[in-house]
């Protein structure tokens, strides 16, 4: 994949990236540098980012039909297609061993299985008659996921299961549609439990935790997308009107709001959390974020930015497009130590690092870029204590050769996304049926 860049050597190429980064300013919040990871050709969904910055992505190279979908891993700007065959491919997440999980179509009668690529290999966790959707794995390795049963009300009964390694366990008791589980390294798991004999629908969010299946909502209206971090934190939507989502977080037994006005949410580590509000003014879906407590908005464009996932160093994968035409997109936070954001740690980021530890607020007048990237030693404090471990980073020369300025400016480019050895086809008979992850 082919980046324009332009040398950061001399001060033309450094007063040229201020004059970059400014007109980049309006596109991308301070600390972020965005990137395309394709173009807008194909329909792409991301998955999941771990905490190497490794993204997951499906593409379909005919948006409306679901077997012309492979599995894609971006790594360190290098993008690796992982499957190349007419089995369905979608719903990849990765942990942060580079472990990856998906939906792969090669169950009977081309129904979906659970398949896990781990060391160059593929192996299926799963193989019945019935779709197994969106499988989510953890540290541990282990994974949960949704089993759809031809059965139940709308025919749309589903299970949610876990596995350990070893066995795979039922969590979901019968008679609903269970659906969106994530689970975190503690092996607790989150899901929606939509019951489809209700007209309209009704949802409750379930969590499992040491054995125990609890329900952790009552009578909200339409809650489901939910999600958990590895401290146990969890966040769902629910819909207080018709016309507006609404994030809730829930800790220890309290349920609180995180975000008004947003849908789709994921929460990291630190408790951060991305999701997609809808902006009426321009009817699009723009990611938004909440990170260190400060909520801001992270795209500002005409696309629909919607899936958003976050790692626990703040960055956001998403899909950004039209409904038809999508790519995958990422907004990757500066290196640590990179206090003026030019993509690079070394003797230049001295002064504006002694004046992020003085005065946050004359650093970010200077310099559009995060304060918060002085913090090496990440206590999540910018103060003396920094000082020695930002020394060392310095002293280390540590290079990233991945963000470069020019970059910055992140128009749509070339397709990034090589197929030489893909032949086109279209596979008959495959008629479109949408698989919602999450009710409309
Ligand atoms: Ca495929
Ligand atoms: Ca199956
Ligand atoms: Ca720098
Ligand atoms: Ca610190």
């Amino acid at each position: 994949m082919k980046h324009a860049s332009i040398s950061m050597r001399g001060a033309f190429g450094a007063a040229l990236c201020l004059a970059l980064a400014a007109l980049s300013a309006a596109q991308t919040p301070p600390g972020y540098h965005r990137e395309y990871l394709t173009d807008w050709t194909y329909f792409n969904r991301v998955g999941a980012i771990n905490n190497h910055s490794q993204i997951v992505f499906s593409t379909r190279f005919v948006w409306d039909d679901p077997n012309t979908s492979e599995i894609m891993l971006y790594d360190n700007g290098v993008i690796y297609q992982l499957t190349l065959d007419t089995y369905r491919d979608e719903f990849p997440d990765i942990n942060d061993d580079g472990t990856i999980v998906w939906s792969r179509g090669v169950g009977p009668g081309g129904t979906l299985e659970v398949a896990m690529y781990k060391n160059d290999q593929i192996t299926l966790i799963t193989n019945d008659a019935f779709q197994d959707y969106a499988p989510k794995i953890n540290n541990l390795g282990h994974m949960v996921w949704n089993k759809r049963l031809p059965q139940g009300c709308a025919n749309a009964d589903s299970d949610i299961y876990f596995y350990d390694g070893m066995t795979q366990q039922k969590l979901s008791q019968d008679g609903f549609n269970n659906q969106g589980a994530r689970l975190n390294d503690l092996d607790q798991v989150i899901w929606t439990r939509y019951n489809d004999c209700d007209n309209p629908w009704t949802a409750e969010i379930m969590r499992y935790a040491d054995g125990q299946v609890t329900q952790l909502t009552q009578n909200l209206i339409e809650p489901q997308v939910p999600d958990i971090n590895n401290v146990g934190i969890c966040t769902w939507q629910w819909r207080p009107s018709a016309d507006r989502f609404e994030i809730l977080r829930w800790e220890n037994g309290v349920t609180s709001v995180a975000i008004n006005s947003c849908a789709n949410a994921a929460i990291n580590l630190r408790g951060d959390i991305a999701c997609n509000r809808w902006h009426e003014e321009n009817q699009t879906w723009q990611m938004w974020s909440l990170v260190n407590g400060t909520l801001r908005q992270m795209t500002f464009d005409a696309f629909w930015n919607v899936d958003g996932r976050i790692n626990d160093l703040g960055e956001i994968g998403w899909s950004a497009g039209t409904p038809f035409q999508v790519a995958a997109a990422y907004n990757r936070r500066y290196p640590l130590g990179d206090l003026n954001c030019d993509g690079a740690v070394n003797i230049l980021d001295v002064n504006p690092f002694v004046l992020a530890l003085e005065d946050a607020v004359a650093y970010s007048e200077a310099h559009y870029c995060d304060p918060l990237l002085a913090d090496t030693n990440g206590d999540g404090n910018v103060n003396i204590l920094d000082i020695n471990p930002f020394v060392d980073i310095v002293a280390a020369g540590r290079m990233t050769s991945t963000v470069q300025c020019a970059s910055a400016t992140s128009s749509p480019h070339e397709p990034s996304l090589q197929r030489p050895n893909w032949a086109p086809f279209r596979p008959s008979g495959a008629a479109f049926s949408p698989d919602q992850e999450y009710k409309p």
